[in-house]
């Protein structure tokens, strides 16, 4: 079976002197405001994919376990809602899943006929994929692209008219916060048809002193994956950043029901940027807030579904009810007066 990728030439992704120049315009403004921030959307270098697969197995991170385990013994109930015709399974965010591949397995095993498609930014990492599910499933088709999910979706709307099951796992849906999940999902939403499916991972509220220990893990990956922004900038911007300096700190926000991470300060410091041409003070104790974590009650996934233009067909949850892998419907005949303006 053909196992190949596409970049997409309507937008020039490859261009890595605009993905700088959009890091260090992004850097200035975090580090420039009051309460100083810099996106999570930034952890995933190489570096950092490798840091964050390490956290997949760590004892204290439960998620990626409790995921399998969901997908391992619903996965023939998930088969059972894809009807015998041809269907594109689309996977946004290509970081290679044992995950995932206990699907593929288990959908090529049932006889069905899919596409597989992981659509990710990232040349590097879709290239890794499709080389791994090659190996792994050489009968399965795959046709990766490189692009921004939307546009990859819309694209694979436009040429191949099968019905889309799109996977988004992990929890991805935490690290938005209500209001770029709603305009994420709305987004999705827009970019499929009417009938089409989706499985979105949800990590479920529970106990603090677990979701603590989940992201302050005692080997210290988690620190050093937050750590690695910091490095980040120091090898792609020409950061001055001394690593020794800052510490990682999870806390969990009981309001907003999230975990967040900061990296904070431990000393009065400038640090200077070159690729931005000038310093950033540095309080002591100052904090950069890096990443939310957002945990779900099932009733305020229903919530997001309702006001995003989603019908839940079911939860799937573990035996300890630590996780969601929520499937959804799209809903296009539903009436506008249901949707939530977002
Ligand atoms: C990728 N994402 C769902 C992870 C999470 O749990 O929010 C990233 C992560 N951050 C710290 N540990 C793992």
């Amino acid at each position: 079976m053909p196992a190949d990728y596409k970049i997409l030439a309507e937008h020039d992704y490859a261009d890595s002197f605009t993905e700088r120049d959009a890091f260090a315009l992004d850097v200035l403004v975090g580090l420039s405001s009051p309460r100083k921030t810099l996106s999570s959307k930034y952890f995933y270098d190489s570096r950092g994919s490798e840091l964050f697969q390490q956290i997949t197995r760590l004892p204290e991170y439960y998620l990626t376990a409790v995921e399998r385990e969901i997908l391992v013994t619903y996965r023939d109930r998930i088969a059972g809602h894809l009807e015998r015709e041809p269907f594109n399974l689309i996977e946004l965010g290509a970081g290679f899943s044992d995950k995932t591949m206990t699907l593929l397995r288990h959908f090529h095993g049932q006889g069905l006929t899919f596409q597989f498609v992981p659509i990710d930014i990232s040349e590097s990492a879709t290239h890794q994929l499709v080389v791994s599910v090659g190996k792994d499933l050489p009968e399965c088709e795959v046709h990766a692209l490189v692009a921004e999910y939307f546009d990859g979706i819309k694209w694979m709307n436009n040429r191949y008219r099968r019905r889309n099951i799109v996977l988004f796992l992990g929890s991805s849906i935490g690290n938005f916060t209500h209001n770029e999940a709603c305009f994420f999902l709305r987004n999705l939403w827009n970019s499929l048809n009417d009938d089409d499916l989706v499985l979105i991972g949800f990590d479920l509220k529970k106990d603090i002193d677990l979701l603590l220990k989940a992201y302050n893990d005692t080997q210290g990956i988690t620190s050093a994956f937050n750590l690695n922004l910091l490095e980040r900038i120091n090898r792609e911007l020409g950061g001055h950043f001394e690593i020794g300096k800052f510490r990682h700190f999870g806390t969990y926000d009981v309001f907003a029901g999230g975990m967040e991470s900061y990296l904070v300060s431990m000393a009065r410091q400038n640090v200077f940027i070159e690729q931005i041409g000038r310093s950033f003070a540095f309080e002591p104790w100052e904090p950069i807030h890096t990443e939310y974590s957002y945990k779900y009650l099932v009733s305020e996934i229903e919530t997001l579904a309702g006001e995003t233009g989603f019908e839940v067909i079911e939860h799937l949850s573990d035996a300890r009810q630590w996780f969601v892998d929520s499937l959804w419907k799209v809903q296009k005949s539903a009436s506008p007066a249901r949707l939530h303006r977002v």
